[in-house]
């Protein structure tokens, strides 16, 4: 039995283009953080280094004030220089094991992947929990084909003893589903940063969590 104790099960990631409702990167997570949002990876691929880090030393002051981890996508000095909770690794970045022999025990590590042989690296390498998928369809990955989809992430959570959260075009309406087929939590852009109401949004999501995915235990 392998106690996992990562508090959280909502993981938000950021993407400031999706906001549509006239309203900041800043103002859009400190809604979610008001609707109870414990973890967010600043994601912003497309942000210059020195804005980057800027926007990062906000975010962790904000995420704070939450007692919400920050985990930093892919910038390993960027969390770092900000004192975020952890970093988020793709499959393009300095692998798990490259960091954890850096970073030890003080910074999580959070892993992208898509297949079961990416999750089984990630674990192998040290890494704290994954987000695996896309498991449902979504545009900003339609351009790589068929998604994992359910059947794969099965079969990760059934192979790998790290939590595995859900990611890809996960809506309320189906965080049941992927509950069922053993996600600890969800990760989620677009269902938050797309709703008009962040706030109210992010309860709502939260609320579902707990309805239906199960506790911080497992095999
Ligand atoms: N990795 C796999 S799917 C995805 C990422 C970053 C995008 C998820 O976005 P959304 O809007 O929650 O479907």
């Amino acid at each position: 039995m392998k106690r996992i104790n990562l508090d959280f099960k909502l993981y938000l990631i950021t993407d400031r283009k999706l906001l549509t409702h006239n309203c900041s990167l800043l103002t859009a997570v400190k809604e979610a953080l008001k609707g109870g949002v414990k973890a967010v990876q600043l994601r912003e691929k497309d942000m210059g280094t020195r804005e980057l880090l800027t926007v990062a030393y906000r975010m962790r002051a904000l995420t704070k004030k939450y007692g919400a981890k920050l985990f930093i996508n892919d910038r390993l000095d960027i969390a770092r220089a900000v004192g975020a909770d952890g970093v988020h690794l793709t499959q393009n970045s300095i692998p798990a094991h490259a960091v954890r022999s850096i970073v030890k025990k003080k910074l999580s590590i959070g892993v992208s992947t898509h297949s079961l042989r990416e999750a089984r690296e990630a674990e192998k390498g040290g890494a704290d929990f994954i987000t695996l998928g896309p498991i449902y369809k979504t545009p900003s990955k339609l351009k790589f084909g068929r998604p994992p989809g359910i059947t794969t992430l099965k079969n990760v959570t059934k192979s790998i003893k790290i939590p595995v959260f859900a990611i890809g075009g996960i809506k309320i309406s189906t965080i049941r589903d992927v509950g069922k087929a053993g996600a600890y939590g969800i990760s989620m852009i677009s269902e938050v940063f797309k709703a008009e109401d962040i706030q109210g949004k992010t309860r709502e999501i939260i609320k579902k969590v707990r309805e239906s995915m199960s506790k911080e235990v497992r095999d």
